[in-house]
């Protein structure tokens, strides 16, 4: 069946209770044959659910935008998230592991928009209402079993938003191919910023465009993740560190409390 109007908020409900209560749900598609507009509006209650609780827009995320990410996951459609403050971690500081189901970690890189996008402009360049990038890491967090999910099961459950943290702000500059190390644990995953659209620049474009289609506001202040570089690692105790080539490293580190 499709998902009337009544559905898709019983489905952010259940999504939304599964991330607060840490308990994972089986794939939507399992049950329900939801297009991708209703996994938008699917999105769109979860996070209104969350601000009702307080919690406040603060950057958006693009997903599967890399080969790699599509490669893990299975999934070959570009997608975008919400970021919120509550999922904000500090470069150095420490995260709770207890919030989250079974977290993962990736590398990613992060822009800073500095000017509302005129979404209605056909002619408004995106690259130059950003003013700053950073090296960051995303935690992703699915709420489906085993991280088990189809294309419009994760745009529903926000592309498995949980939390992230961004290093020191630099000034905005050509990115496209910088070597990149994160090491989780005893784990190194080794990449490239290329793996991103060939450019992380490319991903602003991508967010564009899909912000568009789904009137998503991009607003100044807002943070753009452009994406994982390397597939995710699953998150433990202990520190996770990201170093991006010329841009630094950025840390944070799991703990149980
Ligand atoms: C979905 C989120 C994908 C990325 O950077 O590609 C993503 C997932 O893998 O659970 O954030
Ligand atoms: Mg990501």
């Amino acid at each position: 069946m499709t998902a009337p109007e009544d559905t898709v908020s019983a489905l952010a409900r259940r999504l939304d209770d599964a991330a607060q209560t840490r308990t994972d749900t089986p794939s939507l598609a399992d049950e329900y044959t939801i297009d991708i507009d209703e996994a938008y509006r699917i999105q769109n209650e979860l996070l209104e659910r969350r601000t009702s609780r307080g919690e406040s827009i603060v950057g958006i995320k693009l997903g599967f935008t890399s080969q790699a990410k599509m490669a893990q996951m299975g999934v070959s459609e570009v997608i975008v998230g919400q970021l919120t403050d509550a999922m904000c971690v500090s470069n150095g500081g420490e995260v709770d592991l207890r919030k989250f189901i079974h977290p993962k970690i990736e590398p990613e890189v992060a822009y800073r928009l500095s000017k509302d996008v005129d979404l209605d402009d056909p002619n408004v360049d995106i690259e130059t209402c950003v003013d700053a990038l950073a090296p960051a890491m995303e935690i992703i967090d699915s709420r489906y079993r085993d991280f088990r999910f189809t294309y419009t099961d994760v745009v529903a459950d926000n592309t498995s938003a949980a939390g992230y943290v961004i290093g020191r702000w630099l000034p905005l500059q050509n990115v496209e191919d910088r070597s990149v190390r994160m090491e989780v644990g005893g784990e190194t995953v080794v990449g490239s910023t290329s793996a991103i659209l060939g450019d992380p620049a490319r991903a602003l474009h991508a967010l564009l465009d899909i912000a568009r289609r789904r009137r998503i506001p991009l607003r100044a202040g807002q943070v753009i993740l452009a994406g994982a570089a390397t597939a995710a690692v699953r998150l433990d105790e202990g520190v996770a560190q990201c170093t991006i080539d010329g841009l630094g490293t950025v840390t944070v580190k799991g703990v149980k409390r």
